[in-house]
């Protein structure tokens, strides 16, 4: 299976720290983003969004979205499960991710697109206000995850899932492109980093 790719972009590393928990192996695809490539009519037909990651099968056929790509390698190979063996752990995981997704990773996102280096691209109108808020409700979330991870290991209780997959790339991500560092008072938050951080299939 091909997976397209591009170096530092932290939706497609989801998918390859997933792949590495599951022991699957991807032939990763250099989509070179920098020249536009994910915008190309060829790939436009793998991914009408334009975006990376997609996987493509050995008959070509192609999954896009980071989530559903997961959620076909837990169907090809399920242990170790990583998106809930009970109806509880299937919808509490579910509710986590989902919340990391649309509460943070959308916040980031907002950070990114009228941040510095987007800004420097010049392919986007850059609306500054907008970032003051979004740095803001970042800064609230790692907060409320902190609080979180004060009482639970993970981020969806006492295993890790597809939500710490989640939190752990938006989080190198926020810290190494968008200046947006945990602030190092949020104890809980780094515990929870280091031990994730250590995992082997976060080396990627
Ligand atoms: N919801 C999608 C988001 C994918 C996404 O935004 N990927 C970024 C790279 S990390 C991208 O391709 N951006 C290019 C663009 O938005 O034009 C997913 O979960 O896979």
């Amino acid at each position: 299976m091909k997976l397209y790719d591009y170096p530092g972009a932290p939706n497609p590393r989801r998918v390859k720290i997933f792949a590495r928990e599951k022991g699957i192996e991807l032939e990763l695809i250099h989509c070179d983003m920098a020249k536009g490539e994910h915008k190309s009519p060829e790939f436009l037909k793998k991914n009408p969004s334009g975006k990376i990651p997609v996987l493509e099968l050995e008959d070509g056929r192609c999954i896009a979205e980071s989530v559903a790509i997961c959620r076909y390698l837990e169907a090809i190979k399920p242990e170790p499960n990583l998106f809930g063996r009970d109806a509880f752990e299937l919808g509490f995981i579910e509710a986590k991710n989902r919340q990391i997704e649309l509460e943070l990773w959308t916040q980031i996102g907002t950070s990114w697109v009228n941040g510095p280096i987007v800004g420097r691209m010049g392919r986007f109108e850059q609306i500054p206000d907008a970032k003051k808020v979004s740095d803001r409700n970042v800064k609230r979330y790692y907060e409320r995850l902190d609080h979180e991870l004060s009482e639970v290991q993970f981020v969806a209780g006492d295993r890790f899932s597809i939500a710490d997959i989640s939190l752990l790339s938006a989080i190198d991500f926020a810290t190494e492109m968008v200046e947006l560092k945990p602030d190092e008072t949020l104890t809980h938050l780094y515990r929870w980093h280091t031990e994730v951080s250590a995992r082997p299939g976060a080396q990627v």
